[in-house]
């Protein structure tokens, strides 16, 4: 028993020296030299990917039907505004399902706002997801929306923000009316005279009830449009010139500064705002 004991640990030794003794040296010199040197000739394979840098940003777009969204998460791809003076629950952007459909209940208490820039009527509710056309400067947008008969509603606004065309956007009253809001700064007041153009439309959406709003925006046919999905039809509440804003967003060179965004916002009213939004979707515009 002894004699077998020993024998295999005398195998194993020879078995575990042979391993050592194996180790070619020149292995050992190479992974030496590339130790110090990583990208040295024979040390990495070469990639065409590591020398490749964009030159422009790539172009996204948006499609949110928030089908993949957790309930009662807030969802993924999107940014909602608030700062240390909001209170915990003052805004809230919040997954919830009917039946098999998903979407987003927005909820603003219309208390606080941004401070900058100040003593501008900024809003309180700002959400926001970012897409890129810029070199297309050209895009569809479609949001639907609802506002709720069993819980309070005021103002909401949402469309599009790009650099190209500044902003177009519906915004819903508590009167129901919709109006279009072409131009303005990157929220509500951009310090520079520049508020947007209002237009009324005659419109007026009633509760409980989906809405699809679409919104359009060229730069080669210098065209902006909004409409409403009536039936199968998409019924124009407005059409017209791109609004420029006094705001730098473009340079002449045609380089754009500012993100673009499909973002939703409730003013800062002191009242309580649901509503509820599905179906995000920002696509390219023609071939
Ligand atoms: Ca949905």
């Amino acid at each position: 028993m002894k004699k077998s004991i020993l024998g295999v640990m005398i195998t194993l030794l020879i078995v575990l020296s042979g391993c050592v003794q194996k180790t070619p040296e020149p292995e050992a010199e190479k992974d030496y030299i590339c130790k110090d040197t990583p990208l040295a000739e024979g040390c990495y394979v070469p990639s065409d990917d590591l020398d490749f840098i964009s030159p422009v940003a790539d172009e996204y777009t948006i499609s949110e039907t928030f089908e993949t969204d957790r309930v009662n998460q807030m969802p993924r791809n999107w940014l909602l505004y608030r700062n240390e003076e909001y209170k915990t629950d003052g805004v809230k952007a919040t997954i919830v399902e009917n039946g098999d459909n998903r979407y987003v209940e927005l909820f603003s208490d219309g208390l606080k706002a941004p401070m900058y820039p100040q003593s501008a009527p900024n809003p309180t509710f700002i959400f926001s997801t970012k897409f890129n056309l810029d070199q297309d400067r050209k895009g569809v947008a479609y949001a639907s929306i609802l506002l709720p008969s069993d819980k309070p509603t005021d103002s909401i606004s949402f469309g599009v923000s790009t650099g190209a065309v500044n902003t177009i956007q519906a915004i819903i009253g508590s009167d129901l009316k919709v109006q279009i809001k072409v131009g303005g700064p990157f929220f509500y007041y951009s310090g520079t005279a520049d508020g947007g153009d209002i237009h009324s439309t005659n419109i007026t959406i009633q509760k409980d009830t989906w809405y699809t709003f679409k919104f359009e925006w060229d730069a080669s046919t210098n065209v902006v449009s909004a409409s409403i999905q009536q039936g199968d039809q998409f019924t124009a509440l407005y059409s017209g010139a791109f609004h420029i804003s006094n705001r730098v967003n473009a340079l002449a060179d045609g380089a754009i500064l500012v993100p673009n965004v499909f973002r939703v916002t409730m003013p800062r009213n002191y009242t309580n705002t649901y509503a509820y939004i599905d179906d995000v979707i920002v696509e390219r515009k023609g071939a």
